[in-house]
């Protein structure tokens, strides 16, 4: 008996042995067998909306609206990219067309913004231009990351949109600020709006909104072309140059430059966004290096690889301080006129 058990046990290694080696040499056995798919709440939901929400766009019947045209338009900029993505300029869509669209879809737009130490002083304004100009008529929920929770502004808010506070620590480097905003990102959305979120727009808090910021600016992965860089040639553009970095673009390499003020687009593009510059900035301190304007430095870099889907126009982030080119027929929104020395932790 305890022979035959014996003979029993060594064939059973035999067979198994060989198994287990060959499952972990080589994947493609591995996948043929075992799914490798981590399987997340958000993943789930990743699958759930992504078809529905970006590519299927669905017309309402009888809607009346200008005939376009593939013959004449715009001729001063260029609105699409060598990717065939569109780039966004004024006179490119049509908003009645674009809210037909996604009303129908009932989409949840999500919007962060950092209000840390005196930039809390911005908040009221932006919140005030947002609800006159921000995807008006949709479903908005405003996120303000900030270490003084109890100062938020009183803003009389639409039906359907709401304003949530989420507590982050204070700092004595803006740069650690700044940087630190795709970790906070991440986390929302692993946390919080997985669960009923479909798009989301992170945006810089020292900022007013002017004029209507709508569907038209919806997409998978969304950029803002840099105001002070959108005529420049890309040698001038002020990309982390140093090789050693995770945000390294090298010369005569990159589209556009993007602001860090503005990126925003589908929930699960936006958190791969998030989630590769938290962990090449990490990476990088670890190394002992700092990007040279922190997550800005490293969503160029993302976005150089992973090209957008969408690309809006620098109508979408303008500076007040800055002279009003005549391709600008509008400004949608803009970063106001700052006293950094007055306002930043540090200099
Ligand atoms: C540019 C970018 C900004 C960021 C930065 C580099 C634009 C228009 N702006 O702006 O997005 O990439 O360069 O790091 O693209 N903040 C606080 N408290 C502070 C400091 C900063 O809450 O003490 C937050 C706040 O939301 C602010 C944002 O961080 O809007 C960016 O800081 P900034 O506006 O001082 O940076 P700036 O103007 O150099």
């Amino acid at each position: 008996m305890q022979l035959v058990n014996k003979i029993l046990l060594v064939s059973l290694l035999l067979v198994v042995l060989p198994l287990v080696l060959y499952y972990y040499f080589f994947p493609t056995f591995r996948d043929l067998f075992f799914e490798q798919k981590e399987i997340t709440p958000f993943s789930r939901y990743a699958e759930r909306n992504i078809l529905s929400q970006e590519f299927h766009l669905v017309a309402p019947d009888h809607l009346k609206y200008n005939q376009p045209s593939i013959v004449s338009g715009r001729t001063d900029v260029v609105t699409v990219t060598p990717w065939l993505a569109p780039v966004v300029w004024e006179g490119t869509f049509d908003p009645v067309l674009f809210d037909s669209i996604y009303k129908q879809k009932n989409i949840t737009i999500a919007a962060t913004v950092f209000a840390v130490g005196k930039y809390i002083m911005f908040l009221k304004e932006f919140l005030e231009t947002a609800e006159k100009h921000f995807f008006v008529g949709f479903r908005v929920h405003v996120f303000v990351f900030t270490d003084r929770p109890n100062e938020l502004p009183q803003v009389k808010m639409a039906a359907g949109r709401q304003l949530t506070a989420y507590p982050v620590p204070s700092s004595k480097r803006w740069q650690e600020i700044s940087a630190r905003r795709m970790e906070f990102i991440q986390e929302l959305i692993e946390k919080e709006l997985h669960k009923y979120a479909d798009y989301i727009f992170c945006l810089d808090v020292d900022s007013r909104f002017h004029s209507r910021w709508g569907t038209e600016s919806l997409g998978g992965l969304v950029a803002v072309v840099h105001p002070g860089y959108y005529r420049a040639d890309r040698s001038e553009f002020p990309y982390e140059r140093r090789p050693e970095s995770r945000a390294y673009v090298a010369p005569g390499e990159g589209d556009f430059y993007y602001c860090g003020g503005a990126f925003g687009g589908l929930l699960q593009e936006v958190h791969q966004l998030a989630k590769t510059c938290h962990s090449n900035f990490k990476a990088d301190a670890t190394d002992g290096i700092e990007a040279a304007w922190q997550e800005e430095s490293h969503l160029n870099r993302y976005m150089w690889i992973n090209k957008p889907s969408k690309v809006l126009s620098p109508e979408y982030l303008w500076q007040d301080f800055k002279n009003i080119n005549p391709e600008v027929k509008i400004i949608r929104f803009s970063g106001v006129i700052k006293n950094y020395a007055a306002i930043r932790p540090n200099v």
